[in-house]
């Protein structure tokens, strides 16, 4: 199975990479990135401070991604990318999801993973509609894997109902 649906707590898995909802300061927030940072611990921040000053002074852009160590978390690698916030991205909201999950990937492969794990980007305090981030989220992921049929990707729900609605989104239920 290249695809894996499960309700849990990203901070947990074991995949090689799991993908932080980060914001472009990259310096840690609340939802999945506070869970993230208090769970991995100082290295990450350390990390992400220094990729701020060498390879992004002005902040990570909306839809793009970059890794750091996971520190004490069970995976390799933390991915951070910065989803769009809903009423912000005008005609662009679409794309801009897809690319912070392709680009993700990308990053993910280019560093040898085989598995990687996603939140539900944009769904939390950005306010992505959640059936909407579902399709994108899918659709973006499988387009990915068929063209890198050794990758295994994770989608963890912190919720039943967030699963659920990813489900019935994409005709899974
Ligand atoms: N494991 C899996 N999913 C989780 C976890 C967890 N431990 N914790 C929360 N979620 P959000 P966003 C779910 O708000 O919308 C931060 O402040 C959550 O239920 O974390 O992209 C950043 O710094 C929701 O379904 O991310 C940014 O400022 C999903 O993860 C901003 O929030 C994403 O919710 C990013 O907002």
């Amino acid at each position: 199975m290249q695809i894996e649906i499960k309700r849990g707590d990203i901070t947990k898995e074991r995949a090689c990479a799991v993908v932080n909802a980060a914001n472009p300061s990259l310096m840690g927030g609340g939802g999945v990135d506070g869970a993230i940072h208090r769970a991995g611990g100082p290295e990450i921040l350390e990390a992400c401070k220094e990729i701020r000053r060498t390879r992004y002074p002005d902040g990570l852009p909306t839809g793009e991604a970059v890794a750091t160590t996971a520190g004490k978390l069970p995976a390799k690698y933390v991915i951070h990318t910065v989803g769009p916030v809903w009423g912000r991205c005008n005609e662009k909201c679409d794309e801009l999801l897809a690319s912070a999950y392709r680009n993700s990937l990308k990053v993910a492969a280019d560093l040898g993973c085989d598995s990687v794990a996603f939140p539900a980007i944009s769904t939390g305090i950005y306010g992505f509609p959640p059936r909407r981030a579902a399709k994108i989220a899918y659709d973006t992921v499988k387009a990915f894997l068929k063209e890198h049929p050794k990758m295994r990707v994770i989608f963890i729900f912190h919720s039943d109902e967030s699963k659920k609605i990813f489900e019935e989104a994409n005709g899974l239920l």
